[in-house]
């Protein structure tokens, strides 16, 4: 008989419109993931509302999310695709865990430092433990594998801390979880700052691509990139972030290496190079785009995918939260 699959989970928060760093760093690996994994991806709206959302516009954000998941390639019959809050399991996890975990490791927390930053005025405890909702998305379904970018691969470390501690102080109870990070595409910058990580909640004009622009757009936000003043097409982080910026981007469109799109644009300006880019987005999220149209005018089909995935993820979270409750030593609940 075959050895079990690996499990794998990610989620992605409806804060904002899929972007192409959303794609790059992170959906294009749950496609390519799903035929070898048992996978669950949610659409983590808990998360979201720790930062001031507007009700309506959340819950739009959550299916038209859902339904891009699908638009992307991922199969809802063979992987559990869900909302976060429909499986309040997740929620009572996260309480657990927060009592096995520090004031002081959540202070150190990259993205809660930046998010407090930017949100000055709303620096609720939602933020500060969201790390640990996060960790209870993960161990709940005893997850080997995490597919994010590279800003999340501290929050899937600190998931990792609190299950070895709890495992510790009981028994063997949660699988230890890894990051799995892409090598090229881990971190996709804004086309007008690339030093900035484009980032669906700061949505900075032409510097962001959104997986639903059209085609214009996407064209002319290539067009303006910011790049430098060489006219060399050469990958070069430190010194050429923009045109090592854009050839991650083509790389990840295209499939072709570094050392090919040098060859493809040697002796070239970065006219022709910045539309060649902008047309491998265009081609690549043309029919992403069109899916989502698509099934965001068929509700019910949504409905049915997010309601089946609430029920296969309700039955494997359940498992593991009566296993935490009776480790911790809460009496067996009552059928009520
Ligand atoms: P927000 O602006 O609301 O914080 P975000 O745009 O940073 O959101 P997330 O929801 O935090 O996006 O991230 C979704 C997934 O996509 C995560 O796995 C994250 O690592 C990845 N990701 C997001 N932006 C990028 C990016 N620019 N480059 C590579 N991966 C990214
Ligand atoms: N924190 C992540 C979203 C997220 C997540 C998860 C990712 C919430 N729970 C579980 C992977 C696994 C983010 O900001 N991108």
């Amino acid at each position: 008989m075959d050895a079990p699959k690996k499990r794998i989970f990610s989620g992605i928060k409806p804060s904002g419109n899929l972007t192409l760093g959303s794609y790059i760093g992170a959906i294009k690996n749950w496609v390519a993931l799903q035929d070898e994994y048992d996978c669950l991806y949610c659409v983590v709206d808990m998360h979201a509302i720790t930062v001031r959302q507007d009700p309506a516009l959340l819950r739009r954000r959550t299916l038209e999310q859902l339904a891009q998941y699908i638009a992307c390639g991922l199969d809802p019959e063979r992987n559990i695709m869900y909302i976060q809050s429909h499986v309040p399991a997740h929620a009572e996890l996260s309480w657990v865990l927060g009592c096995y975990t520090m004031f002081g490791e959540l202070s150190r927390m990259t993205q809660f430092k930046d998010k407090s930053r930017k949100n000055a005025d709303n620096i609720n405890a939602g933020l500060f433990t969201y790390p640990v909702l996060m960790a209870a998305d993960i161990l709940l379904y005893q997850a080997d594998l995490v597919p994010v970018g590279e800003d999340q691969k501290q929050h899937v470390e600190i998931a990792r801390d609190i299950a070895n501690r709890f495992n510790n102080v009981y028994s063997q109870t949660f699988t230890l979880p890894e990051p799995f990070i892409p090598k090229t595409g881990a971190r996709v910058m804004s086309l007008a700052d690339p030093m900035s990580k484009m980032s669906k909640s700061e949505q900075d004009g032409d510097g962001c691509i959104c997986l639903l622009d059209k085609p214009d757009d996407i064209m002319r936000a290539f067009k303006r990139a910011v790049t430098d003043s060489e006219t060399c097409v050469r990958f070069d982080k430190e010194n050429k972030p923009g045109v090592s910026n854009l050839m991650t981007i083509y790389s990840a469109a295209t499939g072709k290496s570094f050392e090919d799109i040098e060859n493809e644009f040697a002796g070239r300006g970065y006219g022709d190079f910045k539309a060649a880019v902008g047309e491998s987005v265009v081609e690549l999220l043309r029919p992403v785009r069109e899916k989502t149209e698509d099934l965001l005018k068929n509700k019910d089909y949504l409905e049915q995918i997010y309601t089946e995935g609430a029920r296969r993820a309700a039955f494997l979270a359940s498992k593991t939260l009566d296993k935490v409750y009776r480790k911790v030593g809460f009496v067996k609940q009552p059928r009520i």
